[in-house]
């Protein structure tokens, strides 16, 4: 089921541009908190006690005392936190402080973050270059026509006045070039959002063009990136990449489309030809369950591109002379390390592994705190460090581990001591803000190896920051959260006719901690970017859309009824007749409705790749079945529910399979009777009365002792139902190694008598 967003309406307090406009001096996360996380606030003027209240009756939920004055050098402030962190309950609510006054009003739900990742996703499809694009937002149409459809001349790579196809992709920034070295910081963390959260991703509608069928929204998005990179390498065979494809400057504030001044491919860098290889070795391993033929291209233009760089092995900048847009010039050595890992994970090749580790060996430190598109060793080494392949060498996994934990703590003490949660400490540049939200891929993959509740709360203090918990009591994000950014320097929000910005943009950020501006003028500080939006995402995606995901395994839920009908495992043999009787084809939703240890979702994904949805009650069985799902790499087919299947909708699905007692199955049958025609029903050993099946099959197994064994508690399990749950006696029936498998086709033939191998 695709997720589908109502806008907010934001309310714009007037006189809000320039450098300051908070209206409260209690500074939050005005997007809001989830329930059962940390929830802070900033206050700048003196106070001792605090209340939360609710929003609707002004009843008081929790009462607290501040802590502080606190006192903060580089914004020469004195501070008081309020923590209400125990305030769980959902709804909307407000901080009332004796002295200070009132707060904005703020949710506390699970879905705070849901809409802020939408919107800053499909930021990057408002970013499309060679096509029309369109979105709503707030109650306006964004929207250009198809821009720079002429892209690019060659003059620059030695062929004067012709032009080769190199439409596509994404704008970089507030202005309309497209630069490799800075897609790679873009897609390169954008790809580890879907492998890092992709259950949570890969459900989420995105409201974008189908430019990619099959493919989930998130990673649609990304395909339109990469189609664009394949035309960077250069036509000739030699692997090369163009660094960048631009105007010789930068145009004036007008609409894309009527930026009609020629642009070109500029010469190679051995940067842009490792990232290049890096993100296309990416494109590969993600995109291939969905579309192997792609997924295959990408990874022969990754394979030249790395034969190219093994056989060019010095930093080659790129000559850039006649240009004045950004120059984007970088060393190469992150770049080069990158690309091997990826690479290395993509196809599990020997020479990629070694060529990794000997970069990696003599890099002194393994893991950056701080790092951006000129610095992109960290991708590289969570790939290595994340990666289930066997061979890698064990002195060098510790050092990055360790390094990775001790920087992930670094970054924890840092946002615990800075007043607005801002783990960068003191430390203001330009795109400083992405440099922020960048911050979470690091405290995420650290919690990954080694959970931790400080590593996601100061992830979620980062969010914090950057939606209203900073020195300007404003959300540094465009159209969304308290008091947003107006001006951002981007060329379609200066030039169109709607005074609201493009929304779901991330602006830079101050090079002081005092020094932002909300005008368009100041590129420095209010510009917006490809490669801080991408961390923007991912810092979004860690908490966003919880309720789209499989069940997280401390969600389960453990006091539930008593399940229908105790484990029996389905063996292998049985689970493929099962499928194959199905008559699986592409397209096709599977339920199993009492999945047990998630065999049948993971073998129909696994087999079919179909998706396969898999419905249980008991929390043994829900973790039995993620782990399963997990270790056979099906996340992005296999989704786990925790469900009462006696109450569910299953008109999603076009085959269901079932290995529940007869009396269950007809108890199913109002519901299952709903399902699509055509629909089949699969069900091991037990008939449903009433309806005639259209094929019966039995089968033996022959693997005599493991078949023993299953029958042997099988036996006795359904010994303990019969007596306990249906207050039967329990006949003893020949439990040897015969299955028998029924199927039925929607809408089923009426039956009068009944042919059920147990009665
Ligand atoms: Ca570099
Ligand atoms: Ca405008």
């Amino acid at each position: 089921m695709k997720k589908r967003f109502i806008a907010v309406t934001i309310i714009l307090l007037a006189n809000v541009s320039g450098a300051l406009g908070a209206d409260t001096d209690i500074r939050l996360n005005s997007l809001g908190f989830l329930p059962g996380m940390q929830k802070k606030a900033t206050i700048v003027s003196e106070c001792s006690n605090f209340t939360v209240k609710k929003v609707s009756d002004g009843q008081t939920v929790y009462s607290g005392k501040v802590t502080g004055p606190l006192h903060q050098d580089d914004v020469n402030q004195d501070v008081w936190i309020a923590d209400f962190s125990k305030v769980t309950e959902k709804g909307k609510f407000y901080l009332d402080i004796p002295g200070v006054g009132r707060s904005i009003n703020f949710t506390i739900s699970d879905e705070v973050y849901d809409f802020a990742f939408y919107t800053a996703m499909r930021g990057f499809y408002l970013w499309r270059c060679g096509t029309a694009v369109a979105g709503e937002h707030n109650g306006h149409r964004y929207a250009h026509a198809p821009c720079h459809m002429d892209d690019g001349y060659q003059d620059y790579i030695g062929v004067k006045d012709s032009k080769r196809d190199g439409t596509g992709g994404w704008h970089d920034a507030g202005d309309y070039g497209k630069y490799t070295v800075n897609a790679g910081a873009t897609v390169g963390v954008l790809f580890l959002a879907w492998d890092h959260f992709q259950d949570r991703l890969k459900n989420v509608a995105l409201d974008i063009p189908d430019t990619a069928p099959r493919y989930p929204d998130f990673l649609k998005e990304l395909k339109w990136e990469t189609d664009w990179l394949l035309k960077m390498q250069y036509p000739d065979g030699s692997g090369k990449v163009s660094h960048k494809l631009t105007r010789l400057n930068f145009s004036p504030f007008i609409m894309p489309e009527k930026d009609s001044e020629k642009r070109y491919f500029t010469d190679w860098s051995s940067a842009a030809t490792a990232d290049f290889t890096a993100m296309m070795a990416m494109a590969a391993r993600y995109f291939k369950p969905y579309d192997a033929e792609y997924a295959q291209i990408c990874l022969q233009a990754a394979t030249k591109s790395y034969a190219f760089l093994t056989n060019n092995p010095g930093n080659k900048r790129a000559d850039l002379k006649a240009f004045r847009t950004g120059a984007y010039g970088t060393r190469d050595t992150d770049d080069r390390l990158w690309a091997a890992a990826e690479m290395r994970e993509t196809t599990g090749e020997p020479q990629y592994l070694k060529d990794f580790e000997e970069r990696a060996g003599t890099s002194d430190n393994k893991i950056d705190e701080n790092w951006d598109w000129g610095n992109l060793k960290n991708l590289g080494m969570f790939t290595y460090l994340l990666s289930e392949r066997e061979g890698r060498n064990a002195d060098i996994l510790e050092d990055i581990r360790g390094d990775l934990l001790s920087t992930a703590d670094a970054i924890v003490a840092k946002g615990n001591k800075d007043v607005y949660g801002r783990p960068l400490a003191g430390r203001y540049y330009w795109g400083c803000n992405g440099a922020v939200a960048r911050q979470t891929l690091v405290l995420q993959v650290a919690n990954k190896i080694s959970p931790n509740p400080d590593y996601v709360n100061t992830a979620l203090d980062i969010v914090g920051h950057l939606l209203g918990r900073n020195y300007y009591g404003r959300s540094y994000v465009t159209g969304l959260g308290h008091l947003p950014p107006l001006h951002p320097h981007d060329r379609r929000s200066g030039a169109d006719d709607i005074k609201e910005p493009w929304p779901g943009y991330l602006v830079g950020g101050g090079h002081s901690a005092t020094g932002w501006k909300d005008v368009q003028k100041d590129y420095r500080t209010n510009e917006i970017a490809i490669n801080w939006q991408a961390a923007l995402v991912y810092a979004l995606a860690g908490f966003a859309n919880t309720q789209t995901s499989t069940v997280a395994v401390e969600d389960i839920q453990t006091e539930t009824r008593k399940p229908d009908v105790i484990f029996v495992p389905t063996p292998q043999e049985v689970v493929d007749k099962m499928l194959e009787m199905a008559e699986i084809k592409t397209g096709d939703v599977l339920y199993d409705l009492g999945c047990g240890d998630g065999r049948i979702v993971v073998t129909a994904a696994k087999r079919y790749g179909i998706k396969a949805v898999g419905f249980d009650i008991d929390p043994a069985r829900i973790r039995e079945s993620l782990a399963n799902v997990k270790s056979n790499k099906v996340e992005h087919f296999v989704t786990i529910k925790q469900a009462d299947i006696f109450t569910l909708d299953l008109r999603e699905a076009n085959v269901v399979t079932l290995y529940l007692l007869p009396e269950l199955n007809v108890k199913l049958m109002p519901q299952l009777a709903q399902l699509k025609p055509g629909s089949r029903i699969v069900s091991h050993d037990f008939s449903m009365r009433g309806a005639k099946p259209v094929q019966v099959y039995h089968m033996k197994l022959t693997r005599e002792k493991d078949s023993k064994e299953d029958n042997e508690d099988k036996k006795d399990n359904f010994r303990e139902l019969f007596e306990e749950v249906f207050e039967k006696d329990y006949e003893d029936v020949a439990w040897d190694n015969q299955h028998t498998v029924y199927k039925w086709i929607v809408p089923w033939e009426k039956e009068t008598t009944t042919p059920s191998s147990w009665e």
